[in-house]
């Protein structure tokens, strides 16, 4: 028998009247999935003598923020001076008491800080570095329309990256078996997504203009890393190359001495070289 719209065998998995977290789903990244939020253990988190404090690791979500701060510091302005902290998600640091009293979500990156009394914690990347950009005045648009088009653009990235990494990357990259449906379903998904992004940039340099903005510092470490960097293994199948906008735009961010830096930072993988697993000074990365 075949399902009578797709010709796809029925499935067997009937969901039951209740869901209940009875196993690990496999794949990935199960370990540190739950269905519930909270601290799992008491222990504080280490604090520097910087004013900005960041727990982090360098995922794409990690990089928007330590980029953020590489580009300030390269700007001149001293108090971004920032401690980065490890946090190692598959270990399950983002459950401490610490972490979720900065980030009650459990997720990197998370800032506290500490220039401010009492400390100001700030969670969500894209919160983060709205925050940064308005301490700072820098990288975020003062005139209201050219505001709201950066702002709009980050925007579209916090929504628009869950389909990519959670989806798409879920799907093609971690999940225990290759499931057709989700795979397509996603992938047409991204690839609008990189669809957009490759109109947009067609007609200006920058996401949200000519200048280089937060929007363009959330967004580069997502879909430039996947066009440029073949992430999940994917450059090929998404044919990464024909977003030809979008692998120019990515270049030259990739290009900037700011985000060389920023990428290496909270980074624990990888040629010894880049790594820079916790970073206190500017020392620790030169
Ligand atoms: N919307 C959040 C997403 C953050 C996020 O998904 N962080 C991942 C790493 S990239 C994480 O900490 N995962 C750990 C977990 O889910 O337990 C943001 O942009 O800050």
């Amino acid at each position: 028998m075949t399902d009578a719209t797709t010709d796809a065998p029925p499935s067997t998995y009937e969901p039951p009247k209740v869901w209940k977290w009875e196993s690990e789903s496999g794949g990935r990244f199960a370990k540190i999935n739950r269905p519930i939020a909270g601290a799992t253990h008491e222990k504080a988190l280490p604090v520097g003598q910087n004013p900005l404090q960041l727990y982090s690791l360098a995922t794409p979500n990690g990089i928007k923020v330590t980029v953020m701060l590489e580009e300030l510091l390269a700007l001149g302005k001293k108090e971004a001076e920032y401690d980065a902290w490890l946090i190692n998600i598959s270990e399950g640091d983002q459950f401490s008491s610490g972490f979720v009293a900065v980030n009650p979500n459990s997720k990197i990156p998370a800032l506290l800080d500490c220039s401010t009394t009492p400390p100001t914690r700030v969670f969500e990347s894209g919160s983060i570095l709205v925050y940064l950009a308005e301490k700072f005045d820098a990288f975020l648009p003062k005139e209201p329309a050219a505001r709201a088009e950066c702002l709009s653009w980050l925007f579209w990235q916090m929504g628009s990256t869950p389909y990519l990494g959670g989806g798409f990357g879920h799907f093609y990259a971690y999940a225990p078996e290759k499931y057709e449906y989700p795979i397509n379903r996603f992938t047409m998904e991204v690839k609008r997504q990189l669809d957009v992004l490759d109109r947009n940039l067609a007609e200006r340099e920058f996401l949200s203009g000519d200048e280089y903005t937060i929007a363009d510092m959330a967004t580069y470490p997502w879909y430039g890393g996947l066009v440029l960097h073949n992430v999940y293994e994917a450059a090929e199948f998404l044919d990464v190359a024909s977003y030809a906008n979008v692998v120019r735009w990515g270049t030259e961010i990739e290009r900037r001495p700011a985000v060389q830096r920023g990428r290496r930072v909270n980074r624990a993988w990888g040629p010894e070289e880049k790594r820079v697993p916790e970073r206190h000074s500017a020392s620790d990365i030169d």
